[in-house]
């Protein structure tokens, strides 16, 4: 895997490697579990139809253009390097609450294809939340490693993340990267248990540490892949993940999308789910990074 990078270092070709593909056990529903289960992750090539992405791509980059962040033609992605975020939207919550619910993005994101996957890895009914991650990342982003656990189970730990690619998210645009058999690592599981990001200001969820320089003391590789319109990635409370630099030679925004699943029949953490979810800290779409202008750099959680 050439072209890796994280927090501006080249990741050695020893040290990341392809997530496995799983998508093949679609049509065995346990099979897919214990993968799920045993590598902490799956990785599904090609599971959601390629019109559905692009057109959710089309049209969160034409909200983008129209606030000059986006050159045209909007699907291509490619950053101004400037912004009029601010001046056109004086609510930048509520502007990023409307791109988040645009009906074609929904479509893709809580729509029948996404539906049916998540309904085969829980072998029950599954209910996403409404609240979504919707990350925009310019050349130059990241996301530090953390576990998902601190924001997501305040109500159980039966909490499936998804991560989806907006379009093609080659590895030099910085995608999604997995830490390989985090999910096993209880010296930094235990002591997180109880842990509630909203609740205790002392700590982070991010690591601190970079992700080659984690990897290299575990003695551990990092998974990720070139992405593909399609594709999705998924992982539960207990696996370490982030990305990769986004270091896209023309510019490229990275375009993707976080949104937390569970089975139906378990209770919900209200904060985000409804009509106005509040979000993790209480201040609804407001909070998120991608509310940010893409001039701005990202807060780390
Ligand atoms: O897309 C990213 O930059 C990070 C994604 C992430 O942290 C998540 O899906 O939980």
């Amino acid at each position: 895997m050439n072209g890796c990078r994280i927090k501006g270092r080249a990741v050695s070709s020893t040290l990341i490697i392809e997530m496995t593909d799983s998508a093949a056990l679609m049509n065995d529903p346990p099979a897919l579990r214990s993968r799920l289960q045993d590598d902490g992750y799956l990785f599904l090539k090609g599971v959601l139809p390629r019109a559905a992405v692009l057109a959710a791509r089309r049209e969160v980059f034409e909200r983008l253009v129209q606030v000059g962040e986006v050159r045209a033609p909007a699907e291509a992605g490619i950053a101004t390097g400037g912004s009029r975020r601010a001046e056109e939207a004086t609510d930048l919550g509520g502007f990023w609450k409307s791109v988040s619910e645009g009906a074609g993005l929904r479509a893709l994101s809580h729509g029948g294809a996404m539906t049916r996957i998540m309904d085969t890895i829980f072998g029950e009914a599954p209910r996403p939340q409404d609240y979504m991650f919707l990350r925009a990342a310019v050349p130059g982003r990241a996301t530090g490693l953390h576990f998902d656990y601190p924001f997501f189970t305040r109500a159980h730990d039966r909490v499936v993340t998804v991560w989806t690619p907006i379009g093609a998210v080659p590895v030099s645009d910085g995608p999604l990267v997995v830490v390989e058999n985090s999910h096993r690592y209880r010296d930094l599981i235990d002591p997180m248990i109880g842990f509630d990001i909203a609740k205790d200001s002392t700590r982070k969820a991010d690591f601190g540490s970079d992700a080659i320089s984690f990897a290299e003391q575990r003695g551990t590789r990092l998974l990720t892949q070139n992405f593909d319109a399609g594709d999705i990635a998924l992982f539960g409370m207990y696996t370490a993940h982030g990305s990769l630099d986004n270091c896209s030679p023309v510019g490229r925004v990275r375009l993707s999308c976080d949104v937390r699943w569970q089975p139906q029949s378990l209770p919900i953490d209200e904060r985000y789910f409804g009509d106005d979810p509040r979000g993790t800290t209480g201040v609804g779409y407001g909070e998120l990074n991608g509310a940010k202008p893409l001039t701005q750099e990202w807060h780390v959680r």
